[in-house]
């Protein structure tokens, strides 16, 4: 559970120094690349050394001589949307000022803090004292898990199940909200496994021990060791190839990517061009990647056309159904919690991301607020797996031969000639599909997401996640299933090893411009229609009623429940027959929670009460669980915004 992250050489500064003093001593090392200075797109993330700069401006109002400050978050504060339009459209206008945003504990209270980078100060500062904490640190994280380790208790439960301390590894996890009046202290839950012969850990769960570690004094709160179960055995779990016995399979001849002129794409700092597709990639440190702007180029009108102002991961809700004491709270809030950004590894060229791919690094803010490199967190390559994008064969062609194809069954040796002769008079048009992906692969804990934005040269974006990695298991006294005959939550997958019932929902923030700004949510309904006309043939058919959403609370929708097409139409643009230019949302597999809407994770998880929700441009409403969602109880979530109107 360590990550590997190369710091970067910037300087640390010293405060109390002058900021102008500061200022002039990063640009005379030139750390800041000239070019960016003078020009960084307004939706670039922050550089490493503007987080060094930020971190520098707090700590001017913030001394640590006589604070404690830890860092929760540094990120672009975006310009506000009219903002970016407006430069967008005149280039040659004056940058936007570089913004932060900075979430930090001080002196055990939350600040949103808002540091302008060209005034070299903080123009806002606010305490929240409502519901919810910032993301963990990975600092205060493994702080937790060291306390555990040498904690006496605990030490005394590992000896008393003939365990050895030292192949014991733990994680720290979010301890939820369950309907508890006061507010509770910052603190996680940690958890324990079992290493002693395999590095699959999750699969060797140390069950019966809670422990809560409070997080703001570094102390443990409460140790309970209720009962023991036996811990899976490590055989057969390890996952590396080198223990694999037998092998899992013939191993295959490779497999190579050639694109001998080199790739399709264009890629100047954080702006990518591909096909007909220009968009901006950003980093995150809770969204990951965020696409911003993606327009299209139309070729009949030579200019590019907007799609996407911006879009991202909004919130990853994860409940177990586990009731047990030690599982019950185990409803997790993978971005809002850990950060969905901060949990990126670095991506393996040719294994994830193949040879024709090209790596992006980002950055983000250690507790200290000191920048932190991620190698290869971003890859970006084009895909062609062999996939169609559209075809047709044509053979009724005046002068065509169809006829000749029935030769072909009868006389076979004849038909060889003749289906020749067929394929001359054919009209076939084959185009393949090649696409541009770019791929991120997040392990929060035991789960590697692989987060995928696919661009289409038809013109459409597809967003995928891959869920791999390791189960969360738990241990148990079974080794058949007909032992059983209680309530377990899940399936015996193995000897004394249990696998959960649980979910996961990823909620995608999508800003869709279609056109410009101005655009309106439809929802097409398929309908029956009966026919009341004894002239007509039918009794029935379908047809589309479409109605346009008027207000939030109208376009929250479940999907599955009747047969609808959902668009994002600007009302303003047609096409030259009259219909509106739109995008179609088009959904994979519908899901939909089965957990009773007044239970608290629900209450907090709102936001997967309905799979589609619309709501108008808001800067501030970025995160479908709220900003602050360690604890949160429910109060900020895209389900209590839609109810505004
Ligand atoms: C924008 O969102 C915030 C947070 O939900 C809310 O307080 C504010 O009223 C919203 N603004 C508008 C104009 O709806
Ligand atoms: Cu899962």
């Amino acid at each position: 559970m360590t990550k590997t992250f190369h710091y970067c050489p910037v300087i640390t500064p010293m405060s109390p120094f002058s900021k102008t003093l500061l200022f002039l001593l990063l640009s005379a090392l030139s750390i800041i690349p000239t070019h960016q200075r003078q020009h960084p797109h307004p939706l670039d993330p922050l550089t490493p050394a503007e987080i060094t700069w930020v971190q520098a401006i707090v700590h001017y109002s913030y001394p640590t001589s006589s604070h404690t400050i830890t860092f929760h978050y540094v990120g672009l504060e975006e310009p506000p949307k009219p903002t970016v339009l407006s430069w967008l459209r005149n280039p040659f206008k004056k940058n936007p000022h570089r913004q932060a945003f900075v979430i930090a504990r001080i002196d055990q209270t939350t600040h949103e803090i808002i540091v302008d980078l060209t005034f070299n100060q903080i123009i806002s500062d606010q305490v929240h004292d409502g519901y919810g904490y910032p993301l963990f640190t990975f600092e205060e994280l493994s702080a937790a898990v060291e306390l555990t380790l040498k904690y006496g208790p605990f030490m005394e439960s590992i000896n008393k199940r003939g365990l050895k301390i030292e192949e014991v590894a733990c994680g720290s996890y979010a301890a939820e909200w369950f309907g508890e009046k006061e507010m509770s202290k910052r603190i996680v839950r940690v958890m324990c496994y079992y290493l002693d012969g395999t590095v699959n850990l999750y699969m060797r769960p140390i069950e019966g021990i809670s422990l809560i570690v409070d997080i703001e004094r570094m102390m443990i709160r409460d140790f309970r060791d209720r009962s023991t179960v036996p811990i899976p055995k490590a055989d057969g779990t390890d996952y590396r190839e080198s223990m694999q016995t037998p092998p899992l399979g013939p191993t295959l001849k490779g497999t190579t990517v050639v694109q001998p002129h080199g790739p399709n794409f264009e890629i100047e700092g954080h702006k990518v061009r591909w096909a007909n597709w220009d968009f901006h990639l950003s980093f995150d440190a809770r969204a990951g990647p965020v696409i911003s702007l993606a327009s299209i180029f139309d070729v009949e009108k030579q200019k590019y056309r907007e799609v996407l102002y911006k879009g991202f991961v909004s919130e990853l809700f994860v409940p177990y159904m586990d009731l047990n004491k030690e599982w019950y709270y185990r409803t997790f809030f993978d971005a809002g919690e850990y950060g969905y950004g901060l949990s990126a590894m670095p991506l393996e060229p040719l294994r994830d991301c193949p040879e024709n791919a090209y790596f992006m690094d980002a950055y983000f803010a250690s507790q200290n607020g000191m920048p932190v490199q991620m190698p290869n967190i971003f890859c970006i390559f084009e895909r062609y797996s062999g996939d169609i994008m559209w075809r047709h064969t044509e053979t009724i062609i005046p002068g065509n031969v169809v006829g000749d194809f029935f030769f072909f069954f009868f006389f076979s040796a004849v038909a060889l000639i003749e289906w020749e002769r067929m394929f001359i008079y054919q009209v076939r048009e084959v185009r393949p599909e090649v696409s541009l992906v770019v791929r991120m692969v997040s392990t929060v804990g035991n789960y590697d997401y692989i987060n995928d934005w696919e661009f289409k040269q038809s013109g459409s974006i597809k967003v995928t996640v891959g869920l791999t990695g390791m189960l969360q298991v738990r241990g148990s006294i079974y080794t058949h299933k007909d032992q059983i005959k209680e309530e377990v939550y899940g399936t015996l997958l193995a000897e004394n090893t249990l696998g959960p019932h649980h979910d996961h929902f990823l909620t995608y923030h999508l800003d869709v411009d279609v056109d410009g700004y101005a655009n309106s949510f439809v929802k097409s309904k398929m309908q029956m229609t009966l026919v009341n006309d004894d002239k007509l043939p039918r009794k029935s058919y379908w047809r589309v009623v479409s109605e346009t959403a008027k207000t939030e609370f109208d376009a929250r929708i479940k999907l599955g429940l009747e047969q609808a097409d959902l668009s994002v139409v600007n009302p303003n643009k047609r096409t030259r027959t009259g219909n509106f230019i739109g995008y179609r949302l088009i959904p994979g597999s519908i899901t939909s929670p089965l957990l009773s809407e007044d239970d608290y994770e629900q209450i907090r998880a709102a936001f997967t009460n309905y799979n589609v929700w619309v709501t108008p441009y808001n800067k501030s409403e970025k995160w479908a669980g709220g900003l602050f969602v360690d604890q949160s109880r429910g109060d900020d979530t895209l389900a209590t915004w839609s109810l505004r109107y």
